[in-house]
């Protein structure tokens, strides 16, 4: 049976033609459609999924070109302990990654997608993680099974024609991905079509290769794999390879009142808030931010030896719940139309809704799951970790520069998490090392986005533990290396933040939001010199009245409290990431056990 292949498939990639016919073999799929990344294709597929009860189309006078998609319940998030690094060594993989062997996990894999894409389209997705023609720019194919995939990646990445164009005949990362839902002749398709077993849904990466298998979910990080997959995992391996860093971190611009612009780059655990303060509106008089990007930074050395970032995305992918003109209003703005709704509640209106949106529900919706929904019944509306998917050119504050090739060149490091106790609001490392330092012992309360429970503080260096693609010591060495790498007075400058502070009632010490534009502010004066700090055994904290809190009415108590050193606390801390540490074991760099000695110092002498 001759095999009916539709889109834009004009190349003479020798390899990419044997791979894509290796896999149509494999999957037995009804059809191949190589995806031209046209709006009209975006359209059809859309269409598509709403005449199979896939997507419900929003009200276009509330929401133009909006969508909505309800996923299975067995499908919610990234599932991490079904994410899998695939080196040949499973000390390359590490203690913090699930390590399984390459060919035994190539025999599983192509067990479950042999057959598995019947009675489906297969689609062919060339993207572009970075500009198109730039140097830093990665270029992936990804085939899947999955219209929602497809559509998605077409907000998220570069995508279509122009990438398979610009590919030619040179090299690209393999992704696959099916939902592991072969359709049987005459069966009809379910709305959101995936492995319903838990155990039986793979995210795999062969770092070595590279390439990426995902099977049995059609969610988010599990299936557009350009992202978490690819500019993280995969990207992190060849970062260290290549001499640069590929970062779960967003990147802003802060333009003083004098116009002065600083660039900043943030590594926050998911769930902290990072597109809330990528797209920040400053309440202090003056300010302005920029967003660059939401979630991964790739950063190299330039040749006037500053570190410059890119973000190789090209959209976002931002938790609905909590989303509100008082938390971030620029992304409000920004997923007016255009945008994929998945598993938020609808309005009898055709719009969107979800907890925390900043206004009361109507009194009656349809809840994530479908179901009927009443205020009081007892259930969440929205999934808590619903998700817009929305194009970064629509955001009202993206920064002009977001796609220059090479990047901004960036001034200071900033990392932090969800911390209601010990860790204060903002801490200046006294050097390169103290701030890696400091990076590799971030931590967070967890939340909902990864599954497991809420509440309890995970480590997580860098913001990286679900994302590093190697293992953990060796990443935290070339950190290190970096300052090797380049003119140390070149380095961003690199600070650690905490938002999340709690008093001893519950009570959050500081606002949050735009009023973080005044730490930010006293970062860009440390980076000027013209900050004023004092030196403690933790890092350097701003001064008294150092921090311009002009404008608001902060309870000096509270502002005592969140600039503290508070020594027990501290203590604690060092137990627990020495503990931590210990996991690492010699692949742990001597620099930062030298910083832990010397903090354990400091503190015994405060
Ligand atoms: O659960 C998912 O699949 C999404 S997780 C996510 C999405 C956008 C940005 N960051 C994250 C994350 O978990 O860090
Ligand atoms: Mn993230």
């Amino acid at each position: 049976m001759t095999m009916t292949i539709t889109g834009y498939s004009n190349t003479t990639n020798q390899a990419l033609k044997a791979w894509v016919e290796e896999v149509t073999r494999m999957c037995q799929p009804a059809r191949v459609h190589w995806c031209d990344g046209s709006r009209a294709e975006h359209d059809r597929l859309c269409e598509e999924m709403v005449s199979h009860g896939a997507f419900t189309r929003l009200n276009p006078q509330l929401r133009p070109g909006c969508f909505l998609a309800r996923s299975h319940a067995s499908d919610v998030a990234r599932v991490e302990d079904r994410t899998f690094i695939c080196s040949k060594r499973p000390e390359d993989a590490g203690a913090t990654n699930n390590w399984a062997d390459p060919d035994e996990m190539r025999a599983r894999l192509k067990g479950l997608f042999q057959g598995s894409m019947r009675g489906r389209t297969l689609y062919v997705i060339p993207f572009s993680m970075g500009p198109l023609g730039s140097p830093v720019a990665k270029i992936g194919i990804e085939i899947t099974d999955s219209p929602y995939v497809v559509v998605n990646m077409g907000i998220m990445t570069r995508m279509g024609k122009p990438v398979l164009d610009a590919l030619d005949s040179g090299s690209f990362i393999p992704c696959l991905h099916s939902v592991g839902a072969p359709l049987e002749p005459g069966q009809p398709d379910d709305y959101w079509p995936c492995e319903p077993d838990k155990d039986k849904k793979y995210i795999v990466h062969f770092p070595e290769e590279p390439s990426i298998w995902s099977y049995g979910s059609g969610y988010g990080g599990n299936a557009l794999l350009g992202k978490k997959c690819l500019a993280l995992r995969i990207a992190s391996v060849l970062a260290r390879r290549e001499g640069w860093m590929a970062e779960h971190m967003l990147i802003l611009a802060l333009t003083s009142p004098k116009g002065k612009k600083y660039y900043i780059a943030a590594a926050f655990p998911s769930a902290c808030g990072k597109t809330n303060l990528a797209m920040m509106q400053p309440t202090l008089p003056g300010w302005t931010v920029r967003c660059l990007g939401d979630d991964i930074a790739w950063i190299r050395i330039g040749a006037d030896g500053h570190l410059y970032a890119v973000n190789p995305e090209y959209g976002f992918f931002g938790v609905a719940p909590g989303t509100s003109d008082k938390s971030n209003p620029h992304a409000m703005a920004t997923i007016t139309r255009n945008s994929i709704f998945t598993n938020v509640a609808l309005t009898p209106e055709g719009d969107v809704w979800w907890e925390d949106i900043g206004k009361p529900p109507p009194p009656q919706m349809i809840d994530w799951e479908g179901n009927e929904w009443t205020p009081g019944c007892g259930r969440p509306a929205a999934h808590p970790n619903a998700r817009f998917t929305a194009p970064a050119a629509q955001c009202p504050v993206i920064d002009p520069d977001w796609e220059k090739p090479e990047g901004v060149p960036i001034s200071a490091f900033l990392f932090g998490g969800r911390r209601p106790s010990t860790i204060p609001l903002v801490n200046e490392a006294f050097s390169w090392e103290h701030g890696v330092f400091l990076g590799s012992a971030a931590g967070s309360e967890t939340t909902s986005a990864a599954l497991g429970k809420a509440g309890v503080l995970r480590r997580d260096p860098f913001a990286m533990l679900p994302f590093c693609g190697y293992q953990m010591g060796d990443y935290f060495a070339h950190w290190i290396s970096m300052a090797q790498r380049t003119d140390r007075s070149k380095l961003p400058r690199i600070f650690f933040v905490n938002w999340f502070r709690k008093n001893k009632d519950g009570k959050w010490l500081w606002p949050g939001y735009g009023e973080n534009s005044r730490v930010l502010k006293w970062i860009c004066e440390r980076i000027d010199g013209s900050g004023r700090a004092t030196a403690t055994p933790i890092g350097n904290l701003p001064a008294p009245d150092a921090l311009d809190l002009s404008g608001m009415s902060m309870n000096p108590e509270d502002l005592r409290q969140l600039l503290a050193v508070d020594v027990p606390g501290w203590k604690n801390e060092v137990e627990d990431i020495d503990r931590n540490y210990a996991k690492l074991n010699h692949h742990l760099p001597p620099a930062l056990k030298q910083q832990l000695d010397d903090l354990r110092r400091r503190l015994e002498s405060a």
